[in-house]
């Protein structure tokens, strides 16, 4: 086993793994910029260097600056988290070539999956469902109108470079193809710096369900069963959960079955994630491979009893699979919503800032995933998430409760948060129903605004006032007892928040 690992992340993921390192008796070295200085993941790891300037191209997305953090450190291993470098095969490739173990898929598989009409045709090739459409790019513009033709209105237009929504465009009659086209060739260009497009059968209000799967070195795969995702806005989930409520034991066994199969024929090793489409007749089509730890993975983890970071770094240290697919349970029911320093009221832009103070909320059945303390800052400069929060529960149901109850107790104070917003994500007797599709918040949820206006300061010292007027325990008691401490109305935060809760 490794003695030491580099964690090549930031904020809750880089936390997260660096706590496994340490269950696990690894030296966990944290990598930061200018900006996380004294940052949670800094605190948390063993050691820590610092990488660049705050700006992720200058830090987080230096190859160099990384390697070299890893080699000055003797790391034997380099885990990327999600995001920055977790995908990036040129990255991997390094790390092959420097002797520094890339705790992920190989360059190779790495490479294939993030093509999207290379995977198509692999796919196809292997008899594993892809959505009806082409199987390569072509040069020409006026050559894609009998493709439409061919596959039918509506259509969708995806970059081939693409994944995350980038360059994707729906059309539904052929007089907006060649502008949609157009369009749809400069956004890859400028996300991608790759042009090239194709068409495929526009599929319409699915479910998003992804299968995580892991691979060892070995050969040995498992699928550990599937997560409902369809939740999310402009391509950014929001809430995700397992089991779904979309799937039956067959079908998830089918579905799992063609997962396995996906990493078999794409020579895939170490964790990862085959996303699906379910349509309306609940026909399920393969989508793409994440090559990564997923940002939702502990719904899986709750649901299992499996800590799939623990997984893959035994995988990445050579370790075989210590369990087989018939082993494999799924248990009760969880849930994630994932915690942004985002503005509601201005169109979810993030919202950075300096962290007053942070209440986590705790108990049975509640995990908090977090990358933040109180009195830090949320820099500009990264994705706006601050934390996970995950439940636990026997059933659909009560994990909703647990949920509700939770995001209740969960107090962010000094920026402004989602919170609000996922506490009526939560209540929607669409979502209470499990009826969820990717179209669930731009149908219901359209424009979404804070249930309560900002309360003033005269309010809230009432508000403080009369939480300390009716202390509970004093009235249960029935004297008055000393105070303890000075009076705080941070140790009465519950169900209560300044302006935006509920
Ligand atoms: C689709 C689709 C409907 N039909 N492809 C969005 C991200 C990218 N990875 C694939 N995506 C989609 N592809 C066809 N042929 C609908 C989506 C889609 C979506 C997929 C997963 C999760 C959320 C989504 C939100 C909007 C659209």
């Amino acid at each position: 086993m490794f003695k030491k690992i580099l964690i090549a992340n930031r904020g809750e993921i880089a936390v997260r793994i660096i706590k496994a390192c340490q269950e696990m008796d690894i030296t966990a070295v944290a990598v930061y910029s200018d900006a996380d200085r004294s940052s949670l993941h800094v605190q948390t790891a063993d050691e820590a260097v610092y990488v660049g300037a705050a700006p992720a191209k200058e830090s987080y997305l230096n190859i160099d600056r990384i390697i070299q953090a890893g080699k000055d450190t003797g790391s034997e291993a380099i885990h990327p988290g999600y995001g920055f470098l977790a995908e990036n095969a040129e990255f991997v490739q390094r790390c092959e070539q420097e002797n520094i173990v890339f705790i992920g898929p190989n360059s190779k598989a790495m490479k294939l999956v993030g093509d999207k009409i290379r995977s198509r045709q692999t796919m196809e090739k292997a008899g594993i469902p892809i959505i009806p459409g082409m199987k390569s790019a072509l040069k020409d513009i006026s050559k894609y109108k009998s493709e439409a033709e061919k596959i039918g209105y509506p259509v969708m237009i995806k970059a081939s470079a693409g994944g995350g929504g980038k360059g994707m465009r729906i059309v539904y009659k052929e007089a907006d193809l060649k502008p949609a086209l157009e369009a749809g060739k400069r956004e890859a260009k400028a996300a991608f710096g790759n042009d090239s497009v194709y068409l495929e059968k526009y599929i319409e209000e699915p479910r998003h369900i992804e299968f995580q799967v892991l691979a060892d070195n070995f050969g040995n795969t498992v699928h550990i069963f599937e997560r409902e995702c369809s939740i999310q806005r402009r391509h950014q989930k929001i809430v995700e959960e397992s089991p779904s409520p979309a799937l039956e034991t067959e079908l998830r066994e089918k579905m799992g079955a063609i997962a396995r199969k996906v990493i078999n024929v794409t020579g895939y090793n170490n964790a990862g994630t085959v996303e699906f489409l379910l349509d309306k007749d609940k026909k399920f089509y393969f989508l793409e491979v994440n090559a990564r730890l997923q940002v939702e993975h502990p719904v899986t983890e709750l649901i299992s009893g499996i800590d799939l970071v623990h997984q893959q770094i035994e995988i990445a240290a050579g370790q075989k699979l210590a369990f087989k697919q018939k082993e494999l349970q799924q248990k009760g029911h969880a849930i994630e919503c994932r915690i942004y320093a985002e503005d509601p009221t201005n169109n979810f832009l993030p919202s950075p800032g300096k962290i007053l103070f942070l209440k986590e909320p705790a108990g049975p059945g509640v995990r908090h995933d977090c990358g933040i303390h109180s009195d830090c800052d949320v820099p500009v400069y990264y994705d706006p998430i601050l934390a996970k929060l995950i439940v636990w529960a026997a059933d659909r149901d009560k994990a909703c409760r647990r949920m509700k109850k939770a995001l209740d107790d969960y107090v962010v104070l000094g920026i402004k948060t989602n919170i609000g917003f996922l506490k009526d994500v939560i209540a929607h007797p669409l979502f209470k129903a499990g009826k969820t599709t990717t179209d669930f918040i731009k149908d219901n949820l359209p424009d979404w605004h804070p249930p309560e206006k900002p309360q003033s300061l005269k309010e809230l010292a009432l508000a403080v006032a009369a939480f300390n007027s009716q202390d509970t325990n004093k009235q249960r008691r029935g004297y008055e007892a000393e105070p303890k401490e000075t009076f705080s109305p941070w140790n009465k935060l519950g169900k209560w928040s300044i302006g935006g809760g509920k």
